[in-house]
């Protein structure tokens, strides 16, 4: 914790540092909420960004800087109140950059959003709240004037998740291949159905957008009231399908059961959280959203369940590698629970796509 201390000391920070410590769930960077002792300095989060999987840190923190950038301007130029608590803002540091190097790791320092609080999971109202919220992020980013870049090339490329795969089943590195041939036959099985996204692309009729690309519910700050401040953990904003966002928020949202639930009788898709979010997206989105991107949206919502199994299953097959574990299997019983929700969508999809047509 010492080393901590001295970490945020490079940064440009307000007040007197009095407590780091551990913040939030997330699989991939450590983060810390820094408490200050004065009342009007602000509190921050200080993150150490997993440059492992984050490989080029200059470009990931200029596209958050562009991102951010061009939200506050938007906000500004809608009149909006309270603005610092409906963007991001993250603080130089002694080199000019928004992050530090300390020769090992990569650190980057930002504002603590007070009042605010995320959550693991959502009612209908909030769902709602968030399908309006993630609709308008997508459209105040529809004119960005920088090119952003792929922070983790083909990040949602469900071709690249698949090869991924296949690369880790014939190395077989730690022997685990045999024990999962069933999950990896139900996998191959809906191949060609999920790559369909890629392939409209290549034929030029769908198209990729700035997107955000990580849109678990636990990204999203509410205020007090249950109204949506912002969307954070930006390091994945860049162009995709919209099935990203509208997906990977249904995949954490209307679970019934954990990301990683042991038990699957838990895991199921609650059609009302679908709804509700769907209702909001749409109202927010509809204007310019095209035909095939609403028609695709019953797909989208099947593919991350989908998508983040494969992933899950390839880490596991790869002896954990990528993603955070907190026991040995922990990878494999995440594979089990996306490949139920997954069944459970498949399951309501007609129902999905008659909820949608009635909001056309
Ligand atoms: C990771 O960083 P975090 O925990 O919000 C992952 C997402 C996965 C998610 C699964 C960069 O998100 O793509 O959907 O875990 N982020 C990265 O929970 O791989
Ligand atoms: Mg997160």
């Amino acid at each position: 914790m010492n080393n901590l201390f001295s970490i945020i000391s490079h940064f440009n920070t307000k007040g007197t540092i009095q407590e780091i410590k551990p913040l939030g769930t997330g699989l991939i960077n450590d983060t810390y909420k820094v408490t200050t002792l004065e009342q009007d300095a602000p509190d921050y989060v200080l993150q150490r960004i997993n440059h492992v999987i984050f490989q080029n840190v200059e470009m990931l923190q200029s596209n958050i800087q562009s991102v951010t950038r061009h939200i506050r301007k938007k906000l500004e130029e809608k009149g909006e109140k309270d603005i610092d608590r409906k963007v991001l803002h993250f603080l130089s540091a002694d080199n000019g950059k928004t992050y530090w190097f300390d020769g090992e790791n990569y650190w980057r320092v930002m504002t603590f959003i007070p009042r605010a609080t995320t959550y693991e999971t959502v009612n209908p109202e909030y769902s709602y709240y968030a399908g309006v919220a993630f609709g308008n992020f997508q459209a105040m980013l529809a004119d960005i004037p920088d090119a952003l870049g792929e922070t983790i090339p083909d990040f949602h490329n469900m071709e690249f998740r698949l090869k991924q795969l296949h690369d880790a089943v014939a190395a077989d590195a730690v022997g685990r291949v045999k024990e999962v041939q069933y999950y990896l036959d139900e996998i191959e099985s809906r191949a060609d159905e999920m790559c369909k996204a890629e392939r409209l692309h290549r034929e030029g009729r769908l198209p990729k957008r700035v997107c955000h690309c990580d849109t678990k519910v636990n990204n999203m700050m509410f205020d007090e009231n249950g109204n949506v401040l912002c969307v954070i953990d930006l390091d994945t904003v860049m162009p995709s399908f919209i099935f990203s966002d509208y997906g990977d928020f249904l995949r954490s949202a209307a679970n019934t059961g954990l990301e990683d639930d042991k038990n699957l009788d838990n895991v199921n898709f609650n059609m009302e959280i679908f709804k509700a979010f769907t209702k909001g997206y749409l109202e927010s989105a509809k204007s310019f959203l095209l035909p095939i991107e609403i028609e695709n949206l019953p797909y989208a919502a099947a593919l991350f369940p989908y998508m983040q199994c494969v992933r899950f299953l390839a880490d596991y097959i790869n002896g954990d590698t990528y993603y955070k574990i907190q026991y040995p299997e922990h990878n494999l019983v995440r594979t089990k629970a996306q490949f139920k929700l997954l069944q459970s969508v498949e399951e309501h999809t007609p129902e999905m796509k008659a909820f949608i047509q009635s909001q056309l």
